[in-house]
């Protein structure tokens, strides 16, 4: 979302004086950079921005950021968040979670704030771990991960953020890490979706987690690793030097996905889908692509605005209130009341 006005500023304009406490070689610094480039962009106005957080290393995002905010208690800023926006409709909403503070002990709320659909931007930085509380493992940890919590390794299957997401009835699902240059197109995306708009960012704890997503992060063989979808091109991958040599199509049998070969020049002959964002049953599809044999999907992997719930609360407020007089007084004292009287050896005071 969305603020209408125009504003300029600069990088320096969304930085604060607080010493910034994460750990040397954090993805989190990337991430803050990412955020504080991009709001110049979107002409974003910093006292009519607000960042909402719970509780973790990626929750300490508001601190750093040049606007209000809120570091709220450990899985709730969505509650908050939504309190914020109903509160105050104009404010541009950035909720910070990760993947503990998102979806352990806030699970329950993500999937509220999501179906709900407020209209917000919600970034989930997802390092498979619990960086703050050193290290424990996480809803989305893998398999195996060893882990003073998993000292023999993880038996939990991990969940899948944007799966989450999409399944909690999410209209904007968008993915990308710490420091990919095109991070910031995927933060604009969002902004631009009226709506809730969620973003899973990988995201390297090189403490407790180190490099768990180099095998598609790293610059290195990227262009056969990642899959950079765009709205109405074609699913390609591969050396973009080269033109690309691979595509993704789909299997109308076993309606599964597919890699095959293919090029600028005959990707419509080998079949690759044209990425359509609106299309929820081939993002399913992209969100669960299994990473190896297939390359991580990234960008934005599915947008399709409905109505928000604020806008819908505030006509519904408008509606019921139309006509009346506002008084509190009166609400008070309707329906049943009692006035308590002192009796003997009972005073009131
Ligand atoms: C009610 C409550 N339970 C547990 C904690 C301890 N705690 C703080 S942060 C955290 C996990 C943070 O992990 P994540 O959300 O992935 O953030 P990261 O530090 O990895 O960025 C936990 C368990 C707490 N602060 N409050
Ligand atoms: S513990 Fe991990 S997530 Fe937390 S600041 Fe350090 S590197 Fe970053
Ligand atoms: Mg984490």
């Amino acid at each position: 979302m969305n603020a209408p006005a125009k504003f300029e500023t600069t990088l320096k304009d969304w930085e604060t004086d607080q010493e910034v406490r994460w750990c040397p070689g954090c993805g989190d610094y990337a991430i803050l950079k990412a955020v504080q480039r991009t709001l110049p962009q979107l002409g974003a106005d910093p006292s009519n921005t607000c960042f909402i957080s719970g509780i973790g290393c990626s929750s300490r995002f508001p601190y750093y950021m040049e606007t209000y905010g809120f570091h709220t208690i450990h899985g709730r800023a969505p509650a908050v968040a939504t309190g914020v926006k109903l509160a105050n409709p104009d404010l541009d909403i950035w909720l910070v979670t990760g993947d503990g503070d998102g979806l352990s002990i806030g699970g329950n709320h993500m999937m509220h704030v999501l179906r709900r659909n407020v209209n917000m931007q919600i970034m989930l930085f997802n390092n498979e771990i619990y960086g703050l509380t050193k290290g424990q493992s996480s809803p989305t940890s893998r398999e195996g991960t060893k882990s003073p919590s998993t000292p023999i390794g993880s038996f939990d299957h991990p969940a899948n953020p944007c799966a989450f997401a999409l399944g909690a009835g999410a209209r904007f699902v968008g993915r990308g890490f710490d420091v990919s240059k095109n991070l910031p197109d995927v933060l604009k995306a969002a902004h631009a979706h009226q709506g809730a708009a969620f973003i899973e960012i990988f995201q390297n704890c090189i403490v407790y987690n180190k490099d768990v997503f180099n095998d598609f992060a790293a610059p290195k063989g990227a262009g056969d690793r990642q899959l950079w979808l765009e709205n109405g091109k074609p699913m390609l991958f591969g050396d973009p030097k080269a033109g690309f040599d691979k595509g993704i199509a789909l299997d109308r049998d076993t309606l599964t996905l597919k890699v095959v070969e293919a090029t600028e020049e005959n990707w419509e002959e080998a079949g690759v889908l044209v990425h359509d964002q609106t299309d929820r049953t081939i993002a399913h599809l992209l969100i669960e692509m299994p990473f190896g044999p297939f390359p991580m999907a990234l960008g934005v992997l599915y947008d399709d605005p409905r109505p928000t719930f604020e806008t819908a609360v505030i006509e519904e407020r408008a509606k019921s209130a139309a006509g009346k007089e506002a008084n509190l007084a009166k609400l008070l004292g309707k329906g049943q009341t009692w006035t308590v009287e002192p009796s003997e050896g009972h005073p009131t005071d």
